[in-house]
């Protein structure tokens, strides 16, 4: 059976899925596309096999040659269609954040455990990419023992002016967030934020870098250096220290070159070079669960919980103390 895909919002990351979805994929087409901006809508239709350009999101959703929708618009959009999908009994996968506020992750929360089963996924891709599962195999098989730091690096080459100190936690730091609590296994219960000193090379409304320590109900630390304006490329790293030994990811490199004396390996540009392989990965385990009749991915508790964590990640960047984080309990849909 082939899964239908709706996409709402076919900006970078739409246009990015909506190819794999089309072209990389296995049992997947995209049937119809909707976004605020109709001539980009058109444009990616395009590229997508002429899939159909429907005028709202709604209406996407509600239609029934879409099986399956993707919501790939600005954040502050995605409670509204997710909603929608929910109402509607359609599978939905939401890409980061499933919502902004906690508030509006609560309604989806309550909106799915009254539908009594799974329909959202979230996208955090990194739960797919090679590298963080090696990481997470490594602890679970207790080759590093018990887990008690977590370094993380996460660099981009440069951002735009409308990137705000706020935002280095809600649009990228989320993943960090993610990657913690799943590596980890346990929930994240305090954050605190410390800015180092900037950047020249940043507009200069933006903490540049910006560093985070999370930690974990059993008290392990992660840390976050994150670097908006780094300049040199795309950068994601980890090391994971144990009581035993230590498990690192590196970016993955295709090939060095060794000439001249001296030896060089490219640095990925962006997300979408970096996370290409895990971004496919993630789509293809939602396609084919949906294919089987499941709901396979990071599910909205999980997406929830990283906004939870970034919204009293917001309040640690304004006020540099230690903030504790408390969550709702966990509904029996998601145990
Ligand atoms: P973008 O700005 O390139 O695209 C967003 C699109 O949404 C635009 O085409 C815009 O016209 C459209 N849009 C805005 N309001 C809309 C509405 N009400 N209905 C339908 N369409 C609407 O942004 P980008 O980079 O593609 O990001 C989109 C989402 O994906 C964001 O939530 C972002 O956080 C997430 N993202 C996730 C990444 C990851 O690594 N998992 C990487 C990049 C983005
Ligand atoms: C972007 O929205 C993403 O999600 C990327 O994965 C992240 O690295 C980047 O910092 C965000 O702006």
């Amino acid at each position: 059976m082939t899964i239908r895909v709706g996409i709402i919002g076919t900006g970078l990351i739409g246009e990015d899925h909506g190819r794999k979805l089309v072209n990389v994929i296995n049992g997947s087409t995209v049937i119809a596309v909707t976004d605020v901006n109709r001539a980009r809508a058109e444009e990616v239709a395009t590229q997508l096999d002429g899939a159909a350009v429907f005028d709202t999101g709604l209406d996407l959703i509600n239609s029934s040659q879409v099986d399956a929708v993707l919501v790939t618009s600005i954040g502050p959009t995605h409670a509204e269609y997710v909603l929608a999908c929910i109402a509607a009994g359609k599978p939905v996968m939401c890409e980061k954040p499933l919502a902004p506020t906690v508030p509006e992750c609560e309604q989806i929360l309550a909106a799915e455990v009254a539908y009594g089963q799974r329909l959202v996924i979230v996208g955090y891709m990194r739960r797919y990419d090679p590298g963080y599962r090696q990481v997470k195999a490594t602890l679970e098989a207790g080759t590093i023992g018990d887990a008690l730091v977590l370094h993380n690096v996460h660099r981009n080459a440069t951002v735009g002016e409308a990137y705000t100190s706020f935002m280095t936690m809600t649009d990228s730091m989320i993943h960090e967030v993610d990657t913690t609590r799943w590596l980890l296994g346990e929930e994240i219960t305090a954050v605190q934020v410390v800015p180092p000193k900037r950047t020249p090379l940043a507009f200069p409304h933006l903490q540049d870098p910006q560093f985070a320590i999370f930690t974990t109900e059993t008290g392990i630390l992660s840390t976050v250096e994150f670097f908006a304006n780094c300049q040199y490329g795309y950068d994601v790293r980890c090391e994971l220290v144990g009581s035993l030994g230590t498990s690192s990811m590196v970016n993955p490199s295709v090939a060095s070159t060794i000439a001249a004396a001296t030896l060089s390996e490219p640095v990925p540009a962006d997300w979408r070079q970096r996370f290409g392989a895990a971004y496919t990965a993630e789509l293809q385990a939602w396609i084919t669960g949906l294919q089987h009749g499941e709901c396979v991915g990071p599910s909205a508790w999980e997406g929830y919980a990283a906004t939870k964590v970034v919204e009293v990640g917001v309040e640690a960047v304004k006020t540099g103390e230690r903030m504790v984080i408390d969550y709702i309990e966990k509904p029996a849909l998601y145990r």
